[in-house]
């Protein structure tokens, strides 16, 4: 459906093809993919995964008919411009096929360009119930109220500028042990690391169930993290406008390996808001390109001559985001800025940015160790001591990690509802999870990757060091070590708040008071579980 918000119109689109459900409860990955001066800003809607069960499997909204566990997830993806430049009705274009189905896949835009898939299930829907119509008993069901199964532990990459047919990649990417399902998060963050957090497809807190509930957070490092260097951009802005003077942003010549010119031709100058994540998903997400041209630099260092955005507060709406600088395929740290007024309102809007022409220089290059921060295939050298080591990068990033703001959202939250001491750290592996890594590194081949994978760089190598979950270390049982670790705050304002009434507006109370006295939950969050207040002592058959 189009709606065009202004006039109030509705514009029915055709059936997603092949009966895939991507909404609540099947629940597919979808993002918009990034928007860039090649094509025009023009969005373009990317959906993967969900469940293509029938029709009637779906039920009543009380269960599903099926035992929803037991039916594969979809694999199929699909893209939609829903605006054709040419004016034309949009169509759905079909896309390559993710390496396993996933219903609860969660895309990630990294500020290299490309899409990270994460979470989610191979088998079932979202939600949880304690009956479908062909397993009546809850004491039967054979992952608890989860109504998914066979959580996907590997994550993949799908690269929207990538020939179709090598659109995906998992080779070489380490897999997770932990259950991701119904209720997970994963949040890009500014140092190009991605956490990932939660699951519980249960209506309260169960530790003791087949996926229970989950406080457990990991780190992932696409494997952009086996460069040894990043580059370390200057002249960042602060602020962005839309449209208006140009500004250049200097990168230095030890950040970047191989000629400046190719520096300067590989660049791409991000804005990227990484959404508000819940329910695997990232509303809000956002990747915008920044038009750029450069000079290249006797010295070696590269100037980018950066646009400002698009003069169109629509397609990026004004707020703070964080502009990456992604070099020969590997992205600098995130520097926050605020795009427009940061309020929403009216936007000024200038003149698109005229930028002066690219000059090159063919003596130029960068200083970086050229083994380790090409993307075009050259071999990957570990013998070389003068550089960091990929456990330097990977050891800063994690030390640099929790200083976020954005942050305290996602953690204030969970420690909000972690109350009870006893609950924590559920460790409970014993379901099956799916590490598809081996049979896709065949299916895919060498031609996939492009991030310095080079011919001498094996897959068992990589999987060591260049794509890895590591454990965020915390101690739950204390919350005093959160804080002596963090700048969030972790008392607020990062709390639940309450909501006294259904569908008013937040009025700035804390939840955990007017909770003190019900049954613990945060159900009134979720309008999948109205009732679900009634059922919390006594699962009763409800499907939320
Ligand atoms: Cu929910």
């Amino acid at each position: 459906m189009i709606w065009d918000h202004e006039t109030n119109v509705e514009e029915r689109l055709d059936d997603m093809p092949n009966g895939v459900v991507r909404v609540y409860p099947g629940s597919g990955a979808v993002a918009m993919l990034p928007l860039t001066p090649e094509n025009n800003y023009n969005p373009t809607v990317l959906f993967c995964g969900g469940s293509d069960m029938p029709d009637y499997s779906w039920g009543n909204y009380s269960w599903p008919y099926i035992n929803t566990f037991y039916y594969p997830a979809s694999k199929d993806c699909q893209r939609l411009t829903p605006e054709p430049a040419d004016g034309s009705r949009p169509t759905y274009e079909q896309d390559d096929d993710m390496l396993e189905g996933r219903t609860m896949g969660q895309f990630i835009i990294l500020p290299d360009g490309k899409l990270l898939v994460v979470n989610g299930g191979e088998n079932g829907t979202a939600g949880y119930s304690t009956q479908t119509l062909e397993t009546l008993n809850y004491a039967d069901m054979p992952y608890g109220m989860s109504l998914a199964s066979q959580p996907v532990g590997t994550p993949a990459i799908y690269d929207p500028k990538a020939a179709k047919g090598k659109r995906w990649s998992n080779e070489g990417f380490s897999t997770s042990d932990i259950a991701r399902l119904y209720h997970s998060s994963a949040v890009l963050l500014p140092d190009a690391s991605v956490l990932i957090a939660g699951s519980n497809p249960n209506v309260d807190v169960n530790t003791s169930t087949v996926f229970n509930t989950e406080y457990r957070a990991e780190l992932f490092y696409p494997p952009y993290f086996s460069a040894s260097v990043r580059p370390d951009p200057s002249g960042i802005p602060t602020k962005l406008s839309y449209g208006g003077d140009p500004f250049d942003i200097k990168v230095p010549s030890k950040g970047f390996s191989g000629s400046t010119n190719d520096a300067g031709d590989s660049a791409i100058v991000a804005v990227i808001r990484q959404g508000w994540t819940t329910h695997a998903m990232n509303m809000g997400q956002r990747f915008l390109q920044l038009n750029h041209t450069f000079t290249a630099n006797d010295d070696g260092s590269l100037t980018l001559h950066v646009a400002q955005m698009p003069p169109q507060p629509n397609i990026f709406q004004p707020g703070p985001a964080f502009v990456y600088v992604t070099i020969n395929g590997i992205p600098s740290t995130g520097h926050y800025v605020i795009v427009g007024s940061g309020a929403i309102e009216k936007q000024p809007v200038g003149a698109a940015s005229v930028l002066p022409a690219t000059k090159r220089s063919d003596a130029a290059s960068g200083s970086a160790d050229g083994s380790e921060t090409s993307t075009d295939g050259s071999a990957h050298s570990n013998d070389d001591d003068s550089s960091l080591s990929t456990g330097a990068i990977i050891g800063i990033a994690v030390g640099g990690l929790v200083v976020l703001g954005l942050l305290g959202a996602l953690i204030g939250v969970c420690i909000a509802r972690n109350r009870r001491k006893n609950n924590r750290q559920p460790t409970d592996t014993s379901f099956m999870m799916n590490s598809n890594a081996n049979p896709t590194m065949a299916a895919v081949g060498a031609g996939a990757g492009g991030y310095g994978l080079g011919a001498g760089a094996a897959a068992g190598q990589r999987g060591s060091e260049s794509s890895a979950f590591v454990p965020l270390r915390q101690d739950y049982a204390n919350h005093d070590s959160w804080a002596s670790s963090s700048t969030a705050s972790l008392h607020g304002p990062y709390r639940d708040q309450a909501v006294p009434q259904p569908h008013a507006p937040f009025q700035g109370q804390e939840y955990a008071e007017s909770r003190n006295s019900g049954n613990g939950m945060s159900m009134d969050y979720d309008p999948y579980a109205a009732d679900s207040r009634l059922t919390t002592m006594t699962p009763g058959g409800h499907r939320y």
